[in-house]
């Protein structure tokens, strides 16, 4: 069963946090209504990002939203995450499929349309696409328009999620758009405070959506 809801997807980035204020940010981003969680982690050893994953894990558990590791198939499948993120880079979708079968779910990263129906095809149950805005989260990523962003979700039937500097002061140029949802790193990260935070931007994407 793949049941899942993009509709406020907040993406983790531990960099510059003990774990206590990190799971502590992600239980916050939680309360405030966060609808799907990826964890995201660049820099940490298997066994760390297996670590760090069951503790966000019992987290998000306890508040119904499934949990999506970035990168990793292999975390992913050992500590028993709902899904997996993948990029151009990682992993094709058909192979992650495969591996997974229909249980897992899998997003991918995609910046054309070709690429979007190639997920698609492939099986992917959902696109991320950016960066709309200039992001200062560490990525390795190239501007994508809104109407690149528009051809996407026309040319998929699959949830389509806008990324990349995204914030309560800029999702309008979203209007529209017709895409599944917003996925948000530093907004809810870095915010004084991540539970008001989450549920503003919640209430944004949600007036997003009915456009
Ligand atoms: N992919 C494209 S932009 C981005 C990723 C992972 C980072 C988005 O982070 P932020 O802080 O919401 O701009
Ligand atoms: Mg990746």
């Amino acid at each position: 069963m793949r049941n899942f809801d993009t509709t406020l997807y907040f993406i983790t980035d531990s960099t510059s946090f003990s774990e206590e204020e990190f799971l502590y940010r992600v239980e916050e981003a939680l309360k405030g209504g966060a609808t799907m969680l990826q964890l995201r982690e660049k820099d940490k050893t298997t066994r760390e990002y297996i670590s760090l994953a069951k503790n966000v894990h019992d987290l998000t558990v306890e508040y119904h939203v499934p949990l999506i590791i970035d990168d990793r198939i292999d975390v992913a499948l050992a500590m028993g995450a709902e899904g997996v993120h993948l990029g151009q880079s990682d992993m094709p979708i058909a192979a992650a499929r495969k591996i997974l079968g229909d249980g897992f779910i899998i997003g991918a990263t995609t910046k054309t349309v070709s690429q979007a129906l190639e997920a698609y095809e492939q099986g992917a149950d959902y696109l991320g696409v950016g960066a709309i805005y200039p992001t200062t989260t560490k990525v390795k990523t190239v501007l994508t328009s809104t109407e690149t962003l528009d051809a996407i979700c026309k040319a998929v039937p699959i949830p389509t999620n806008a990324i990349g500097g995204l914030n309560k002061n800029n999702v309008d140029i979203l209007e529209g758009i017709g895409i599944a949802g917003i996925c948000v790193v530093s907004a809810i990260m870095k915010a004084d405070d991540p539970q008001t935070e989450t549920k503003i931007l919640l209430d944004l994407a949600k007036k997003l959506k009915k456009q």
